[in-house]
């Protein structure tokens, strides 16, 4: 198995697919998928436009439906839910699909949604990630950081390093045979560095402080958490885990 990290959608390369295709946005909507799945959402279903998103939740039963849609961070007006993964309580969640949108994470998930895994990974529900992993064993696994309007995050770019840093740690694998690029090396390092201290990572991070400016420091903390879901979300048909 070889892992790469890619930092961003945009930086994937272009005309090929791996076996396994990760996407990673901590900050918020890989958190906010993983928290809507083991609270017994019914499915996630992702897009990166809004108006098709209502165009097409509008064909579901409004008891069994959920919109949630983030741009610049705040809620979308009309929505129900913004993409803080705290609102997602099993109450409200349970049962029902999450029609969903957001700046960055969706479209980390639609570059990837042709390949024959698609999952969506966050801190929280790293171990399951892992553990799919070594079971399955792919030859080739891309982990795709959503980044920030087609810049670098350092909170997906942990995440990556967290994942990679357990497998080792499983499997005693060497980073250099583990390692597809240069790019998962640095991850490993960033990890092995921020591990104790993941929240105050997220205190230098540039969407962390965007984050705490819009006062959600409970989902920084929520969000810097490792292991703490037994959820594996995983696409089920184009745009749906
Ligand atoms: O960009 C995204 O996809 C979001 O996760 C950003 S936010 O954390 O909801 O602001």
């Amino acid at each position: 198995m070889k892992l790469f990290l890619y930092h961003t959608p945009e930086l994937t390369p272009k005309d090929e697919i791996p076996d396994c295709a990760i996407a990673v946005d901590v900050l918020r909507a890989t958190s906010t998928i993983a928290t809507v799945l083991a609270a017994g959402g019914e499915a996630v279903q992702v897009f990166s436009d809004l108006e098709k998103l209502i165009e097409v939740s509008e064909q579901w039963p409004v008891e069994k439906r959920l919109r949630a849609g983030e741009r610049g961070g705040a809620k979308v007006t009309g929505f129900e839910l913004g993409n803080s993964p705290l609102d997602c309580t099993p109450e409200l969640v349970h049962g029902r699909r999450l029609f969903i949108s957001t700046t960055n994470g969706t479209r980390a998930l639609q570059r990837i949604q042709n390949s024959p895994s698609v999952l969506a990974a966050a801190l929280i529900n790293r171990a399951a990630i892992v553990d799919f992993l070594l079971e399955k064993q792919p030859e080739t696994v891309w982990i795709v950081g959503s980044g920030w309007e087609g810049s670098f995050a350092l909170e997906d770019t942990v995440c990556a390093g967290a994942i990679a840093h357990s497998i080792i740690e499983k499997t005693h694998v060497s980073p250099d045979k583990l390692a597809g690029n240069d790019e998962l090396i640095g991850a490993i390092a960033l990890y092995t560095q921020w591990q104790d201290n993941l929240l105050g990572l997220f205190h230098h991070a540039s969407h962390g402080k965007r984050l705490l400016r819009l006062e959600c420091h409970e989902d920084l903390k929520y969000c810097s958490q490792t292991d703490i879901l037994d959820v594996l979300p995983m696409q089920q048909e184009i745009g749906v885990l």
